[in-house]
């Protein structure tokens, strides 16, 4: 995809909606909405790295209640035109096609490379890549396992739901959210991991979410690693014009 010069390109992630309530969610959720009404004026599309929802699972019938607002708007936006891409985090990833059948927005379970104006990136959540987060990657086994997905399905939402919700913002190592805190650059596991990608393959940009730390550290010869930042902190988002990605914060 080749960027008109007027157009960019928008990356954000880790809105980690209904967390830890609805009602205190809401607010978060309206901010997102008013920024996608910004952004909508001069996209040329618009990335979402995971961690929208903090929990969702995907009946074959029902909706999880809430993020009208955010769906909504998504909807309009992507009618309008505009490509929006999807990755699933470690909150949402029992996504299946909703998002593609009821918004026209393609949901992607792992990395993708894309090319823009020239430009290589790796995008994804994040969640589960390089060294360490063993606990987590053990869990995620067991969450993406057909079984556990079909047996989770037949519980009632009501209770499903709440539990899910409940250990969500409860326990953190079966979120993977364990560490917020930087590790420094030797320990950090995804900027290992985009290090390692580097030895094999040349990226301009690895784009990620999922450790809530906004940052751009160069890792290589014109090779960005990309943290985006949250929606619960920061509000922090990318943003590529064809030539330079720059991390910025909405207010
Ligand atoms: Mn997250």
């Amino acid at each position: 995809m080749l960027l008109a010069n007027t157009k960019k390109i928008y990356f954000a992630s880790d809105q980690h909606f209904g967390a830890p309530t609805a009602e205190l969610s809401l607010p978060r959720e309206k901010k997102f909405v008013a920024w996608l009404d910004e952004v909508k004026l001069d996209a040329e599309a618009i990335f979402l790295l995971g961690d929208l929802f903090d929990f969702w699972f995907e009946y074959k019938t029902v909706v999880p209640k809430g993020f009208v607002r955010v769906l909504g708007k998504l909807a309009e936006i992507r009618d309008s035109g505009i490509p929006i891409y999807f990755f699933v985090g470690n909150h949402d990833l029992w996504m299946r096609k909703y998002f593609e059948t009821e918004l026209n927005i393609p949901v992607y379970h792992d990395n993708k490379e894309f090319t823009f104006g020239g430009k290589t990136f790796l995008i994804g959540h994040g969640d589960g890549k390089g060294p360490g987060d063993i606990g987590y990657k053990r869990m995620k086994k067991v969450f993406v396992h057909p079984f556990s997905k079909w047996l989770f399905g037949w519980l009632h939402p009501d209770i499903g739901v709440g539990l899910a919700q409940y250990l969500s913002v409860k326990n953190k190592m079966i979120s993977g959210d364990s560490d917020v805190k930087f590790l420094g650059e030797d320990k950090e596991w995804l900027i290992l991991y985009a290090k390692r990608k580097l030895e094999t393959k040349h990226y301009n940009y690895f784009i990620f979410g999922h450790r809530h730390l906004p940052m751009i550290k160069s890792i290589g010869e014109n090779s960005e690693y990309v943290n985006l930042g949250d929606w619960i902190s920061y509000f922090t988002y990318g943003v590529f014009d064809g030539e330079s990605f720059e991390l910025k914060e909405y207010k």
